[in-house]
């Protein structure tokens, strides 16, 4: 255990009575509701969303990158602050690693490492938006949508790499996020881009064993400003249907227009049947990484509900991967990556509590303020007390934050880690 268990231990046996009498409290609350609160900390206990191995080293803009103390050096070091996060909320029991970056050797040996934490992976995510030392082309004008069909070769040749790398892992799926697209209008014709798109993708996609499964990211624009390839929830669906049944559609929550609907986008995903998971952050006005949560919890809450409801009505092949992607600028990542697991599963509960039956018999009857005030109940409710309770049966901490403070992990690393000096610009 990277935390001492005592100390854990310790910690929550302090919180115990304030927390019974709270725990205690909501569950008669609930169950003047009907709801009963041992179900509800079951499923809290059974959630789990994915770390991504990048979100543990500092984030930074294309300003500037401020090196917090103790970086990871590694996948190594990376799987090791995974384990730290999964210790202490016992929520985020998978790793989604980014190749090149996590790349080693030996694969099964990675995931003996991961698997000493308690920890497995999640999807696999492929990188042509960067150039790499070794690399023998370039991607400043594009990869799987280049004009040049050597180019597009090396970007498929990644992505099948990428797909043998997942297999290694026990990987469920290969996440494919592109930066192509265009900066001057007539630069490209787009709709060439997207045929050539298209037909280096149906090249990975052959490649794909059948239980792995393609997600295709799409984000509106960055890094290229007047034009993107998969630029929207239609592109990615476009493309997921013209390569097959194994290809769905990814929603980054950062990765839309300010203001869109996207629990919309994701009731229209889940329709088709072609929803592949998430990419949870939050967001202000466009891609920009802040923790879930942090500024519209309520959003997440609606994309939540969405969810939830497709789960209890038993959507026909609704099975998402919930994964977090942000980026830690100012604090440290991993106390950012705690909080937000927290609470991502804060919304996933709160969506549980819903009384589906009267909301549904609310909009039957077009009882619009009576729908509105039944589902926003569950948004009002604190379910703190579940989560603690959750992750507490489980080992891990009453305050996860407060735990991981106490436990002076950072100073630990810090000594082992050296020092990054300087600052850099990029997005890790
Ligand atoms: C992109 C996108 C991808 C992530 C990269 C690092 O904006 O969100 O999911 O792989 O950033
Ligand atoms: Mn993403
Ligand atoms: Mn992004």
């Amino acid at each position: 255990m990277l935390i001492s268990e005592d100390l854990v231990g310790s910690l929550n046996e302090a919180a115990k009575a304030a927390h019974e009498d709270e725990f205690g409290a909501l569950g008669r609350k609930l169950q003047r509701q009907g709801v009963d609160i041992e179900a509800l900390v079951k499923r809290a206990m059974a959630w789990s969303v994915a770390v991504p191995s990048w979100g543990v080293g500092t984030g930074g803009t294309r300003f500037a990158r401020f090196p917090g103390r103790g970086e990871p050096r590694g996948i190594h070091d990376k799987l090791a602050d995974c384990g730290v996060i999964q210790q202490l909320t016992r929520g985020t029991r998978t790793v989604s690693p980014h190749i090149p970056w996590d790349k080693v050797s030996d694969y099964n040996a990675l995931r003996q490492e991961a698997a000493q934490y308690g920890l497995g992976f999640d999807a696999v995510n492929s990188n042509t938006f960067q150039d790499q030392a070794d690399q023998g082309l370039s991607y400043r004008y594009g990869s799987l949508a280049n004009a040049r069909s050597d180019i597009r070769a090396q970007a498929v040749t990644h992505n099948i790499e990428c797909i043998e790398i997942g297999k290694a892992l026990g990987a469920p799926a290969l996440t494919v996020w592109i930066g192509d697209g265009t900066n001057f209008a007539g630069q490209q014709s787009l709709g060439r881009m997207f045929e050539n798109y298209l037909s280096a993708m149906e090249e990975v996609y052959a490649a794909l064993p059948p239980n792995m499964a393609m997600f295709i990211e799409h984000k509106m624009y960055e890094p290229a400003f007047y034009s993107t390839v998969i630029s929207d929830w239609g592109s990615s669906l476009m493309a997921a249907q013209h390569l097959g049944p194994q290809a769905k559609c990814l929603v980054d929550l950062g990765h839309h227009a300010p203001n869109v609907n996207i629990e919309q986008i994701v009731a229209r995903l889940v329709h088709v049947g072609r929803l592949a998971g998430f990419h949870f952050n939050d967001s202000k006005y466009g891609d920009d990484d802040l923790d879930a949560g942090s500024v519209e919890p309520f959003r997440l809450f609606l994309v939540f509900n969405e969810l939830v409801e497709a789960e209890l009505r038993g959507a026909k092949g609704f099975a998402p991967s919930y994964m977090i992607d942000q980026s830690h600028n100012v604090t440290d990542p991993i106390e950012s990556l705690m909080g937000s697991a927290v609470e991502i599963a804060r919304a996933y509960i709160q969506a549980s509590l819903v009384d589906r039956k009267a909301l549904g018999e609310a909009q039957e009857a077009n009882d619009v303020m009576a729908a509105h005030r039944t589902l926003k109940a569950g948004f009002l409710t604190d379910v703190s007390p579940i989560l603690a309770e959750a992750r507490m049966r489980q080992g891990g901490a009453f305050d996860p934050i407060a735990a991981y403070r106490a436990s002076g992990y950072r100073d630990r690393v810090a000594k082992e880690r050296p020092e990054v000096k300087g600052s850099s610009s990029g997005i890790v």
